[in-house]
């Protein structure tokens, strides 16, 4: 190879663009057992090879022996400030005060250190990699998700449109042009969405949410709305609630499931209540077992052929180390 060559190669790798960052990304709100399932997610992530860091968000409430314990085991943690909410915004019986605490998902696009982020609620497992999700989304103005069961009601613009219909199989309820309105666009569940941190579209996401009504389903239906007409939609799969073994058998198997959302009323692994409505179904006894035998997997020593990644993991959580000082970054606080 000539001098002249050589000399290219170095000038374009010093142009070369920085890598780009990924992680999986999940929400603590407050000083709740919700860890537990943050703590299960992270394991989760590391039994399937997943070869990027799990993020956890976390409220100014999130107790610091919580932070120090997911920290302990490899996870990431970045507080998020609160998003200013107007007065309309109060905890009523349709706006519960468990949901007002999600509109903080909204300063997810201001942790711009990550490209891209894989954003999965702490009552989630993934059962299989889904490091491929992060090829699907290409623009801050785009997320990806999984539409939500809406069988027991419609709800985005809970208050105004409160209609039974089925967006998974409309053949079983059909849209019945409630007050003219036409066929609604795919509604995503917000437990789970892929998306692209950028600080133009933070501050967007928050400034529009004053022009907003307050609505049943929170940040969700907010979600829904802002993204309208930009979100993929994946597979059930992606996003597996259990209300889909009874509300949608034929779409859903526990085989082919990527991620488990363990959604419904009474299916917390950490705090299962048989009393609450199928939870003897089949399905939901077999993943609540399988939440507590990941629960209880010791992942702080070499999974060897479990975890064919487990190195890469540990690796990548070992260069995170460094950037892990007191900071503040936009919104959020560099903390652990
Ligand atoms: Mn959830």
């Amino acid at each position: 190879m000539s001098p002249a060559r050589r000399y290219c190669s170095v000038s374009d790798s010093l142009i070369t663009k920085p890598k780009p960052r990924y992680a999986y990304l999940t929400f603590l709100v407050d000083g709740s057992d919700y860890w537990k399932g943050a703590l299960a997610l992270h394991k989760s992530l590391q039994l399937v090879g997943s070869r990027y860091p799990l993020v956890v968000a976390v409220t100014k409430e999130v107790p610091v022996k919580l932070r120090t314990l997911l920290s302990s085991h490899g996870c990431l943690i970045r507080e998020i400030e609160d998003v200013a909410l107007p007065e309309s915004y109060t905890p009523d019986k349709y706006l519960q005060p468990y949901y007002i605490t999600q509109y903080k998902k909204l300063r997810f696009w201001e942790l711009t250190e990550f490209t891209k982020l894989c954003y999965l609620d702490a009552d989630t497992i993934v059962l299989k990699n889904r490091d491929h999700l992060f090829d699907l989304i290409d623009s801050p103005s785009e997320i990806a998700g999984v539409q939500d069961c809406t069988c027991e009601g419609y709800k985005f613009h809970y208050r105004l449109c409160n209609t039974k219909y089925c967006q998974i199989e409309p053949s079983r309820a059909p849209w019945t042009f409630p007050d003219g309105k036409p066929v609604p666009a795919p509604y995503i569940n917000a437990g789970f969405f892929m998306l692209m941190p950028n600080q133009k579209v933070a501050k967007d996401l928050v400034a529009k949410l004053w022009e907003f009504p307050p609505t049943g389903l929170a940040e969700q239906d907010y979600l829904n709305h802002y993204f309208e007409g930009r979100i993929k939609i994946l597979p059930l799969a992606n996003n597996l609630m259990l209300c889909n073994f009874w509300n949608h058998p034929t779409k859903v198997s526990v085989e082919t499931a990527e991620m488990v959302h363990y959604c419904v009323a009474g299916s917390k692994p950490w705090r299962f209540d048989p009393s609450k409505p199928n939870m003897d179904h089949p399905a939901v006894q077999e993943l609540a077992k399988k939440w507590h035998e990941i629960y209880g997997t010791d992942t702080t020593t070499p999974l060897g052929a479990v975890s064919p990644n487990s190195a890469t993991l540990k690796a990548v959580v070992a260069a995170e180390r460094p950037l892990m000082s007191r900071s503040t970054v936009g919104g959020v606080r560099v903390v652990a």
